[in-house]
């Protein structure tokens, strides 16, 4: 039986959301911003442990136009998560970018919010992946990515992958990451084999 994944790709403006569901899906690239206006929606297929999963992933605007960035109520107020599916398919990418503290505090807020709908709404952990964009701009970190892989992993119980669009470094790895979550609760100890669909079939390897 195919089972369907319905993954919400969040952050602030410019960090590298559609890059990284692009770099994933497509394989393509581009250095040229064109900031997100609505939500976009993709379909690839990942095959965990011989299970198809058929995924559609929501490229969703850092800021849409009804909302300020930075207002918590405004979030509160922000129904977009019980639109993404029914209570068992949902999943969700949290990207900040490495050089930027406030795309950090952002997903904070993000994180706060899915939070509180999870109490209100849903009976279900939801998976949530924290992800580090822009890696090949380490230089300029502005957070120390121990401190950050201290807070995500140990306080917030989430998964911390880092990786860059640009060069196609780690963004499969963060999609096994989250399959990882969403099929075993992130129990590191099952091995688990991950394969990817249509572009990125040659970049199949098993995580254990
Ligand atoms: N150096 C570097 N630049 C990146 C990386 N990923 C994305 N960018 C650049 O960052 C800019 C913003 O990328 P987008 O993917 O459009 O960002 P977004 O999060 O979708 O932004 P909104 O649609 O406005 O919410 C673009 O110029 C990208 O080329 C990366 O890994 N490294
Ligand atoms: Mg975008």
């Amino acid at each position: 039986m195919v089972e369907r994944l319905k993954i919400a790709v969040m952050g602030a403006p410019g960090v590298g959301k559609t890059s990284i569901v692009q770099r994933f899906v497509r394989n393509s690239y581009t250095d040229d911003y064109s900031a997100s206006v609505k939500r976009k929606v993709y379909h690839t297929a990942v095959v965990v442990n011989d299970q198809l999963y058929e995924l559609t992933i929501l490229d969703i605007p850092g800021v849409l136009p009804h909302l300020r960035a930075n207002s918590l109520h405004d979030w509160q107020d922000f129904h977009d998560f019980q639109v993404l599916g029914s209570r068992n398919e949902r999943a969700f990418i949290l990207v900040y970018d490495i050089s930027c503290r406030d795309s950090f505090e952002y997903i904070k807020l993000l994180r706060e919010q899915i939070i509180e709908t999870r109490r209100t709404a849903l009976s279900q952990e939801v998976p949530v992946v924290i992800v580090g964009n822009k890696r090949d701009l380490a230089d300029h970190r502005v957070v120390p990515r121990r401190d950050v892989a201290n807070l995500v992993r140990k306080t917030w119980k989430c998964g911390y992958i880092e990786c860059s669009a640009k060069y196609n470094w780690h963004v499969t790895f963060l999609f096994k990451e989250l399959m990882k979550n969403v099929v075993y609760g992130g129990n590191k100890n099952i091995a688990t084999s991950v394969r990817l669909n249509g572009n990125m079939m040659r970049n199949r390897c098993r995580v254990m």
